[in-house]
């Protein structure tokens, strides 16, 4: 279910800090800039906020703060990607448009949940 009872505000389906680097936009090759994101999955799009210590799981609301950036889930393509980094328990994320970005925990139990539960919201998409 993406849909809280209003049947209109996406529901929030996960929130938690996690590595984040930027390895493509639009297809081009970007150097890497490893940094602690706010990661938040609710609806259909995955965002991400600057702040961690200013943001809690009611942070993605509207009128709270703004996220740094937001990627649509539709078209996207999620792996494993550990060869892509000296760091452990790593995937890569591709959205239709070519920006394609790292993401990472310390905790295996940690990334794993985000992938599975980006993965359910890329298939559910792909059914529509
Ligand atoms: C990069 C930085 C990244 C590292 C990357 C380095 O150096 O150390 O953390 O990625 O490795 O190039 P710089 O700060 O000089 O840009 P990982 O931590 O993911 O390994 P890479 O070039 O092999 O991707």
């Amino acid at each position: 279910s993406s849909l809280d009872t209003d049947g209109m505000t996406p529901e929030l389906e996960k929130a938690g800090l996690l590595n984040k680097t930027k390895i493509a936009e639009g297809g081009r090759k970007l150097r890497k800039n490893w940094n602690p994101s706010w990661v938040v999955l609710v609806g259909n799009s995955l965002m991400f906020f600057k702040d961690p210590k200013t943001q809690n799981s009611d942070g993605w609301k509207p009128g709270n703060s703004c996220p740094e950036s937001s990627v649509d889930l539709r078209g996207a393509q999620l792996q494993w990607a550990n060869e892509l980094s000296s760091k452990k328990n790593v995937f890569k994320l591709r959205t239709v448009t070519g920006n394609e970005f790292l993401l990472q925990a310390d905790t295996d139990s940690v990334i794993r949940e985000w992938y599975c539960t980006i993965q359910k919201v890329i298939d559910r998409l792909d059914k529509e």
